[in-house]
C-alpha cells in the first residue's frame, strides 16, 4: 500500500556553517576521481565515489529552493537503468522537470569545490545573488528564505544510505525535507510538480504524494476506458481482445514493479465498484530480489539488445503468456512493449512505435472536434536515434509535425513544449510523454461550452471525454512508465488492437547500435540536434562518404535512406554510433565503418572495432 511521506525539519542552528562544514569534510572527494561531471541525467557514478558530492547535492538542493523563493524542489536518488553497483541523483526543479541548465552549472561547481573552505564560500555567492534574503557572506546575520526538498529513492541498496546523507546535509542547511521513501523517478518529479500547486493546470486535481498519484492516475485510466462503451463499433472499444487481456510487466528488478502492483489494489476497488469495462489483468515479473537489477531485464536491455526479458520471478517460469508485455527500467521512467508471436518470433514496440500511436490517436479525438486541426498545434519531437521509419510514418501518414531535438529528457521536453500546444516526445529507448499547453486547455473549456447538452453518443462529445482526462493521466513533468502503460493499453482498447497490429503500422528500418573508447571523446562535436559531426571535419566528410556508398548500393525507392550519425556518450566514457539502412547487413556495414572512422581520426584506444554481425531471433 502506498506509505505517507516523512517530514523532517530544518535544523534551526543560528549559524549552520560550523556542521556544514563538518559533513563536507567527513566525506572528501574520492582521490580515484579528477572531477564530477554532470551528465545527461545529473551525477552518476559507482555508489562508493558519491558520499561527497551527495552531501553537496543535498546542500545544494536547498539553496535551489532558496533561490525560487521557497518553492519545494526534488532530489532523486537513482542510476535508473545502470547496473546495480552504480547510483547517481536526478535533480527536479520547482515545475517537476529537470534542473534548470544554468544552475547544472552551480552543481557542477559546488561537486568539485576542492574543500569545505571553498564549498561554504560558493554557497554564500550563491545564496547572495539568488536569493532577497541572501546572507551576503554571513549566514548569522540574515533569516533564510523557506527551502524544502523533497527526496525519493530507488531499491538499491546503497540508496537507502546515500538518501540519509542527503537529508542530512538538506536539513543542515534549514531546509525541510519530505522523504517519499522508495519511489519511482516520475513520482518524485509528480509530487514537486504538485507541491507547488500554482503551476498546475486547473484541470489536474493536486495530489502531491502516493496514494493521490495513483488514484488521479488510475481513475483517468478507467475514465478514458469507460468513453469505450459508448463509442466503439461492434465489440471495439467494449470488449478486450483475448491477446490483450492480461499485461505481463517485467520491472527490471526494480521499483516499478512494487509501485505498479500497488494498482492491483484500486482496479480491485474498481471492479467491486462495477467500473470493469476494458481493465486488463496486470500480471507483474522481475521484483527487486528476484534477480539483478536491470541486468537481462527491463528496458533498456530489451530496447538496445532487441532480445526478450529474463523472467526470474520464480512463480512466471512457463505461466507467463507472452502476447502482451511491456518492461520498465530501474526507476521506471522508461518503457517498451514487446511480444512474441504464433511463430516464436520476438517483436519489440519501442519509443518511436510509442509516439506514432499516442500521436495518432490524439489527433483523431482532437479532428472529431475541430475537423480543421486548425486550433491546437500539436507535433511529435524525436532524437537521432528515432527510426527513419517512425519519421516518415508520422509525417506521411499521421500527418503530424516533426522536431529532431538533442538526446536527453531535458532538450526533447523543452523542445515539445516550445513548439506545440500538444507536444508528443518520445526517445526510441522508451522515455517520453506528452505535454499539454495552455491553448489545448483553452480549446477542451471552448468544446465543453459548445458541445454542452449534447448527446453522450456525439462522437464530438466523446472525443472531448476522451481528451479532458489526458493531463491527469498522462505525466506532465517527466516520462512516466506506469502512467505510459495505462495510455497505451486505453489506446489499443479502444482501437481493437493488440500489439501485432499496433506494430504493423510500419516496419522498422533494420539498425545497429554500437560504441567505441577514444582518449578524449570531447573532441568530437555535433550540430545542434546530433544529426551531423561538426569536428573534427574530416570525419564528416568520411561518414558522408560511406552514408551515399551505401545509398548506392542499396536502392530503397520511396522509403528512408540509409543513415549514420555519431556522438560523444553523456552517461559513459564511449563515443556513440548508430546507423540504419535498408537491410541488417547494410545497417551493420555503416555501423562498422563508422566505427573505424572514429577509431582512426578521433583517436581510439585499445584494440581496433571488429566487424559487425548480427543475428536476429
Ligand atoms: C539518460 C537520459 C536519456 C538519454 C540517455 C542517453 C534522462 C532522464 N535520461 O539516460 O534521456 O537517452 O541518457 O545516454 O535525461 P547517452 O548520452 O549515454 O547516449
Ligand atoms: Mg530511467
Amino acid at each position: 500500500m502506498p506509505v505517507s511521506p516523512k517530514i523532517y525539519h530544518g535544523n534551526s542552528t543560528p549559524s549552520p556553517d560550523a556542521e556544514l562544514a563538518a559533513l563536507i569534510d567527513a566525506h572528501p572527494k574520492p582521490s580515484s576521481l579528477s572531477e564530477y561531471s554532470y551528465g545527461t541525467a545529473g551525477f552518476r557514478y559507482e555508489a562508493s565515489l558519491l558520499p561527497c558530492v551527495f552531501v553537496r547535492m543535498g546542500i545544494f538542493a536547498a539553496l535551489r529552493s532558496a533561490s525560487l523563493g521557497g518553492e519545494e524542489v526534488g532530489a532523486m536518488i537513482t542510476a535508473s537503468h545502470n547496473a546495480e553497483p552504480d547510483n547517481g541523483m536526478k535533480l527536479a526543479d520547482s515545475h517537476g522537470g529537470m534542473l534548470d541548465a544554468a544552475w547544472e552549472e552551480h552543481a557542477v561547481s559546488l561537486a568539485n569545490a576542492p574543500d569545505s573552505q571553498h564549498a561554504l564560500a560558493l554557497i554564500h555567492t550563491l545564496l547572495s545573488q539568488h536569493t532577497s534574503t541572501g546572507d551576503g557572506g554571513n549566514s548569522s546575520k540574515k533569516k533564510l528564505p523557506k527551502m524544502v526538498v523533497h527526496i525519493g529513492r530507488d531499491t538499491r541498496s546503497h540508496s537507502l544510505p546515500l538518501a540519509a546523507l542527503v537529508i542530512r546535509a538538506s536539513r543542515a542547511m534549514g531546509a525541510t525535507v519530505i522523504d517519499h521513501g522508495e519511489v519511482t523517478t516520475p513520482q518524485l518529479h509528480h509530487f514537486v510538480m504538485h507541491a507547488n500547486g500554482h503551476m498546475l493546470p486547473s484541470i489536474i486535481p493536486q495530489r502531491c504524494n502516493e496514494s493521490g498519484y495513483c488514484e488521479i492516475m488510475a481513475m483517468s485510466y478507467a475514465a478514458l476506458l469507460r468513453t469505450g462503451s459508448v463509442g466503439g463499433k461492434g465489440n471495439v472499444g467494449k470488449q478486450r481482445l483475448h491477446s490483450t487481456s492480461t499485461l505481463v510487466i517485467d520491472g527490471a528488478c526494480g521499483i516499478g514493479a512494487l509501485k505498479i502492483n500497488q494498482f492491483q489494489h484500486i482496479f480491485e476497488k474498481l471492479r467491486a465498484e462495477g467500473c470493469t469495462v476494458g481493465l486488463p489483468t496486470l500480471h507483474t515479473v522481475n521484483f527487486p530480489g528476484d534477480g539483478p537489477l536491470n541486468d537481462k531485464c527491463g528496458a533498456e536491455y530489451v530496447q538496445k539488445q532487441q532480445l526478450p526479458p529474463r523472467l526470474y520471478t520464480p512463480s512466471s517460469k512457463g505461466a507467463v503468456s507472452k502476447r502482451y508485455m511491456t518492461s520498465f527500467d530501474g526507476d521506471a521512467d522508461r518503457i517498451v512493449f514487446h511480444f512474441e508471436d504464433e511463430a516464436g518470433k520476438f517483436h519489440l514496440l519501442d519509443g518511436d512505435k510509442i509516439a506514432v500511436l499516442v500521436s495518432s490517436f490524439i489527433q483523431d479525438e482532437l479532428r472529431c472536434i475541430d475537423p480543421e486541426g486548425k486550433a491546437v498545434k500539436c507535433g511529435v519531437v524525436q532524437t537521432a536515434y528515432a527510426n527513419g521509419s517512425s519519421t516518415l510514418y508520422l509525417k506521411n501518414v499521421v500527418k503530424t509535425n516533426v522536431v529532431i531535438a538533442k538526446t536527453g529528457v531535458k532538450f526533447v521536453h523543452a523542445a515539445a513544449h516550445h513548439h506545440f500546444d500538444v507536444g508528443v516526445y518520445f526517445e526510441a529507448n522508451g522515455h517520453g510523454t506528452v505535454l499539454f499547453g495552455p491553448k489545448f486547455y483553452d480549446f477542451i473549456s471552448a468544446a465543453d461550452a459548445k458541445l454542452r447538452g449534447t448527446s453522450r453518443h456525439n462522437r464530438a462529445n466523446i472525443a472531448l471525454r476522451r481528451l479532458r482526462v489526458l493531463p491527469a493521466l498522462v505525466n506532465q513533468s517527466v516520462g512516466d512508465a506506469m502512467s505510459d502503460m495505462m495510455l497505451v493499453d486505453a489506446i489499443l482498447f479502444l482501437r481493437g488492437w493488440d500489439l501485432s497490429t499496433w506494430s504493423k503500422l510500419y516496419s522498422d528500418m533494420p539498425s545497429k547500435q554500437a560504441k567505441v573508447k577514444v582518449a578524449d571523446r570531447s573532441i568530437i562535436t555535433t550540430n545542434e540536434n546530433e544529426t551531423a559531426a561538426v569536428a573534427p571535419a574530416a570525419l564528416q566528410i568520411a561518414l558522408q562518404a560511406a552514408m551515399d556508398d551505401m545509398i548506392s548500393q542499396e536502392s530503397s525507392g520511396n522509403g528512408p535512406k540509409p543513415r549514420c550519425f555519431v556522438r560523444p556518450s553523456g552517461t559513459e566514457d564511449a563515443v556513440r554510433v548508430y546507423a540504419e539502412a535498408n537491410t541488417q547487413k547494410g545497417a551493420d556495414t555503416l555501423a562498422y565503418e563508422a566505427m573505424m572512422l572514429i577509431y582512426k581520426l578521433c583517436g581510439g584506444v585499445g584494440a581496433p572495432p571488429q566487424p559487425l554481425i548480427t543475428n536476429r531471433l
